[in-house]
């Protein structure tokens, strides 16, 4: 059989669907018949959508899509399956159609001594590939769990994901553009473009961070390519750092001689600068900076909040814990609400940005509810707090979780 001239694997389409029912359009008779999803949290009745090469997933809205990957798939492997991954837009303008043979990433700006672009034929067999498996969380990860509610993107733990990614070293790539001392930012833009204003989405990065050998230029997760609606077919992975930076699509990168104060960085993406990045509940910070690396956190997947065990038999927690890249020390497990804690064993160890399996069993003895919470320790010895921080934008939520379980 001859292939056509273009294969279908030169070109890469959104089908059709995101003008459909799925995304773009209105809804019509179909989309009465979705399936219906209960987030653990008011006015948590969500729709579960498929979207083009994505399972269904719990839509947090469609226009730009944001997909939240239901929380059963943490706990079934440590892996995120590359249709189930997490979708995160800020602008309607993103792109359905990209041909890799002729997508370019552009590289300049006042700070690089040299301007150059790279096809990505050239990005693959120019620099070295290197492989890294990583968490990609959204800063809103968790968000609707805020007390008080904060506005914004309303997803429950599902805005978080964990795959291997392959790429180049951004590094290697700055080091062609030979960068001026005066060089204080390197910044980032992708293919979708504002619609309905709010600005273009572009991340800066400072140069130090930027020139990370973790930091990278990724065409692949899991061995394959990636999907377009997570980035097709470049993306930056910033690991331990907040998805906000990781931008899909990945088209120009400029080096800056100054501060970037694009909408995406200021206003936007900010904490409160102190050392909790938190402020006491419905109050504003006097000071804030963007947002950075991940803090500590651990959820148990294999039980749900509301489940019955069986008293006498053995149950095993198991969960997954990861941080911003120091590794995972030790995870305490409690079935007593935390007022008594013992040590899990950790699973296989993919890298200190993986996810990380913790496993630990126990038996009830006796019948009732028991409140299994789990706190996880980086190497540099933080853990989790007992009490949610709270701050505005609803970012870095990592209090200790409780699932509560009955006995029968
Ligand atoms: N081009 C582009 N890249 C982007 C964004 C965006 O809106 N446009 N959103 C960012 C945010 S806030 C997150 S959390 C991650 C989500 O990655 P994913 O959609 O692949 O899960 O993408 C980042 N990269
Ligand atoms: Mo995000």
């Amino acid at each position: 059989m001859t292939l056509p001239p273009q294969s279908s694997t030169r070109r890469r389409l959104l089908a059709a669907g995101l003008g459909t029912a799925a995304g773009l359009g209105t809804f019509g008779r179909s989309a009465m018949a979705q399936t219906m999803f209960e987030q653990p949290f008011a006015n948590g009745e969500r729709r579960i959508v498929a979207f083009p090469e994505k399972r269904p997933l719990i839509v947090i809205t469609s226009r730009p899509p944001q997909l939240e990957t239901p929380f059963d798939v943490f706990n079934d492997g440590l892996l995120t399956p590359n249709d189930a991954f997490f979708v995160r837009y800020h602008n309607a303008g993103i792109p359905t159609s990209v041909d890799p043979d002729t997508h370019v990433i552009k590289i300049g700006g006042s700070g690089a001594g040299k301007s150059f672009e790279l096809r990505l034929a050239e990005l693959k067999s120019q620099f070295k590939p290197v492989e890294t498996v990583a968490v990609n969380q959204c800063s809103g990860n968790s968000r609707a769990f805020f007390d008080p509610r904060v506005t914004g993107g309303q997803s429950g733990n599902g805005t978080m994901g964990n795959a291997r990614w392959l790429g180049v070293r951004l590094k290697d790539v700055l080091a062609r553009a030979e960068l001026k001392n005066s060089a204080r930012q390197i910044t980032f833009d992708g293919l979708d473009t504002a619609v309905f204003g709010g600005g273009d989405f572009v991340k800066a990065l400072n140069v130090d961070q930027a020139m990370d050998p973790d930091v990278l230029i990724a065409w692949q997760m899991n061995g394959a390519e990636l999907p377009m609606l997570n980035g097709f077919p470049v993306r930056l992975v910033v690991p331990g750092y907040y998805g906000t930076y990781w931008v899909k699509h990945l088209s120009q990168i400029n080096v800056i001689d100054s501060e970037f104060d694009g909408f995406w960085m200021r206003p936007a993406y900010r904490v409160p600068d102190n050392d909790c990045a938190c402020v006491a509940p419905g109050t504003a910070p006097t000071a804030t900076r963007p947002i950075g690396k991940f803090t500590v956190r651990s959820f148990v997947t294999s039980l749900k909040d509301g489940q019955r065990i069986r008293t006498g038999s053995n149950t095993v927690v198991r969960g997954i814990a990861f941080d911003s890249g120091k590794g995972i020390r030790e995870v305490g497990v409690s079935i007593d609400g935390g007022q008594t804690w013992r040590s899990s064993f950790l699973g296989e160890d993919l890298g200190r940005y993986s996810f990380r399996e913790f496993t630990f069993a126990f038996t009830p003895e006796k019948a009732g509810v028991y409140d299994v919470r789990t706190c996880a320790w980086s190497r540099d010895g933080v853990g989790q707090p007992s009490t949610a921080v709270w701050q505005p934008a609803g970012y870095m939520r990592n209090v200790i979780e409780s699932v509560k379980v009955t006995a029968v």
